[in-house]
């Protein structure tokens, strides 16, 4: 970080979360987020020939532009009913909000070859002080038989790239399109940064449907190496912050921000 940014960087970011839940959502939710998938990118076209599937996502904007709130509405309760919610909000506060454009259904499709997610911290979202958990959710088996997810155990690591990360941002931690790729590192840095730090450990849990990978900002991770043999995978990620922190970031200008409900009705 550079003299100006450490005088204009707020106070550091407050502790890291991080939980992997074996069982965060139950199957009858699973089932109904898994429609949506289906009904969404299971019904794209055949990609012409050698092209790669880059938009393997749809979120909760899109959903909400083509089919009105009250799907998204449903999603909202849904997951505010959920045992990790109630962890979210144990660790953010009572009052929460999603961004829906951040609120991710995904379908990796390896006979589509979809171009994998690079590793980042999704600090390069909304900056790197604004305090959000990302709740990244498979709706299949994922770690063995499909691709799942990867990401360092523990926050700020490797401490090459989170450096690289806090030296990209401006001087407020936020990142416009250019910086953010720019923050989107490729396997032979992560394999170098990694060799150096004795903290960071990669892991990439192995979940049945409706587990939970809890991580905020501060977490290195990218879709899993796909493996000969792998199927399709679904997944939904559900990024969650306080509703105080999208009004002081001013995300409630720029995206569509909606709290999410107290409790499931
Ligand atoms: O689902 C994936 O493979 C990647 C997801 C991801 O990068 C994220 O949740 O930030």
């Amino acid at each position: 970080m550079t003299r100006a940014q450490e005088q204009a960087a707020p106070a550091p970011t407050a502790a890291a979360h991080h939980r992997v839940f074996e069982a965060g959502l139950g199957l009858e939710d699973v089932a109904r987020l898994r429609e949506v998938v289906t009904k969404t990118l299971g019904r794209r076209g055949a990609l012409p020939d050698g092209e790669r599937d880059h938009k393997w996502w749809v979120n909760l904007a899109n959903l909400y532009a083509s089919h009105g709130s009250g799907p998204v509405g449903n999603i909202l309760q849904l997951m505010a009913g959920t045992p990790v919610m109630a962890w979210c909000r144990a660790q953010l506060g009572d009052d929460l909000a999603a961004v829906l454009q951040y609120c991710i259904f995904r379908r990796f499709d390896p006979p589509r070859n979809p171009v994998p997610a690079q590793w980042h911290y999704d600090a390069n979202i909304f900056g790197l002080h604004t305090p959000m958990v990302n709740l990244w959710i498979p709706l299949v088996d994922v770690g063995v038989t499909a691709p799942g997810l990867t990401l360092v155990d523990a926050a700020r690591r490797p401490a090459a790239l989170w450096e690289r990360l806090v030296e990209t941002a401006d001087q407020a931690g936020q990142f416009d399109p250019e910086t953010r790729r720019r923050t989107l590192f490729p396997d032979a840095d992560v394999a170098a940064a990694m060799a150096i730090d004795p903290q960071a450990r990669f892991i990439t849990p192995q979940l049945k449907p409706g587990g939970v990978i809890a991580f905020d900002q501060q977490f290195l991770h990218g879709t899993q190496a796909l493996q000969p043999g792998m199927g399709a995978r679904d997944s939904f990620e559900f990024r969650v912050m306080p509703v105080d922190v999208a009004r002081r970031a001013g995300l409630v200008d720029r995206f569509q921000v909606v709290h999410v409900p107290k409790a499931a009705a």
